[in-house]
């Protein structure tokens, strides 16, 4: 594949509702895309980060940044063999993985179309529908959390993850399983707490949750395996694996019994397939995070999930939880049994719809 051009273009779109972690409030997605043509064909891909530099250090200006002075210029006008040389050709610099996974799954996108394969066949995907979860924010009130998983279960989908924080955390899931006995329940801390508050978290165990995702800091595992030899409740790594590597130091020393996937920061499909393997080959589930992607990044994470390891709901779900109008045709739906089937079509899948994404756009840059 010889990349001939690369579009880097800003979207904004709005949220239906808006999305809080114990790190912030996001009410409208700043979303970097990246368009690349090959031998003909057009591939698509999406930066995840956030628009603040809290979940990881990356922001819509540094991954343009990056992608512009860096990965453009090293990726452009040359012969590609596989989108996983990218990957290769990425390594020198350091971090930047969602800069990075965004212009490799491009290449992907593109690779799969060639091979008239839907990208989940070509990343060996197995399963033909992917089992959905829902990642709900921290809300105004505790009344309108316990109506958003009432609505969210009614609609099937296979598990209920709760942002919690200090101060939103015990009384909260005490009122939801007061109310949702049955229910599979996880909540997601994004690195609110600290050893200091083992006595506090050891009181999660009472809760049955399927995990506690990323209790500790962003970037430790030690802490975290000190904290799981202490509770009961699986502890799943979020913010901390970035690599193959990482995730097997975590699993060796103890840190967590179940790894969320994220294409952005593990910084592409060929590394993330790494992740899947290693944690494969240990006996480790992994499910497939997600950014409060647009429907670019979401088909990409549709595809990820069908990877035989990927045995967890992730927390890939509907379009229209998320937008008035998703940018890609169809939109993202999931089935009242909490389903997303996948794809069967070469490369993503879904149609980029390309006058919501112009009408959306709020700067583009072309490279040739
Ligand atoms: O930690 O998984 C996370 C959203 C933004 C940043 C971090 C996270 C999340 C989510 C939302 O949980 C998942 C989604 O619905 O896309
Ligand atoms: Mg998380």
């Amino acid at each position: 594949m010889k990349i001939d051009r690369v579009e880097l273009r800003e979207i904004r779109l709005p949220l239906l509702h808006f999305f809080e972690t114990s790190f912030g409030r996001t009410t409208t997605r700043r979303i970097v895309l990246v368009r690349v043509e090959a031998d003909g064909a057009t591939g698509w891909g999406e930066v995840a980060c956030g628009e603040e530099p809290f979940y990881n250090y990356e922001t819509p200006e540094t991954a343009w940044h990056i992608l512009r002075d860096f990965l453009i210029p090293w990726a452009l006008g040359k012969e590609w063999g596989s989108a996983s040389e990218l990957a290769a050709r990425f390594r020198p610099i350091r971090g930047h993985h969602m800069a990075k996974a965004a212009l490799e799954n491009a290449l992907w996108d593109v690779e799969a179309q060639q091979k008239g394969l839907p990208l989940a066949k070509l990343m060996g995907g197995t399963l033909e529908e992917i089992p959905c979860g829902v990642s709900i924010g921290i809300q105004n009130t505790v009344e309108e959390l316990l109506e958003k998983i009432a609505r969210e279960s009614a609609a099937g989908y296979q598990r209920i993850k709760v942002k919690i924080k200090p101060g939103w955390d015990i009384a909260v899931l005490d009122r939801i399983r007061e109310q949702f006995t049955g229910i599979r329940l996880m909540a997601d801390a994004n690195s609110a707490y600290s050893l200091a508050d083992l006595p506090h978290l050891k009181q999660f165990d009472r809760f049955n949750l399927m995990m506690i995702e990323q209790p500790l800091g962003w970037d430790d595992i030690f802490d975290h395996a000190r904290l799981q030899r202490e509770i009961a409740t699986p502890i799943c790594l979020d913010e901390s694996i970035h690599s193959a590597d990482d995730a097997r130091k975590a699993i060796e020393i103890g840190a967590c019994k179940i790894i969320n996937i994220k294409l952005g920061r593990v910084g592409g499909f060929t590394s993330a397939c790494q992740v899947h393997e290693t944690c494969r080959g240990r006996k480790v589930p992994v499910w497939c995070g997600g950014m409060l992607e647009s429907g670019i990044g979401r088909a990409h994470n549709i595809a990820l999930s069908a990877l035989p390891g990927f045995t967890l709901p992730g927390d890939v779900s509907a379009s229209r939880r998320y937008w008035q109008e998703d940018i890609i045709d169809p939109e993202v739906t999931v089935s009242g049994r909490g389903t997303i089937r996948v794809p069967e079509t070469p490369g993503l899948g879904y149609a980029p719809n390309l006058s919501r994404i112009e009408k959306a756009t709020v700067r583009k840059e072309s490279f040739e």
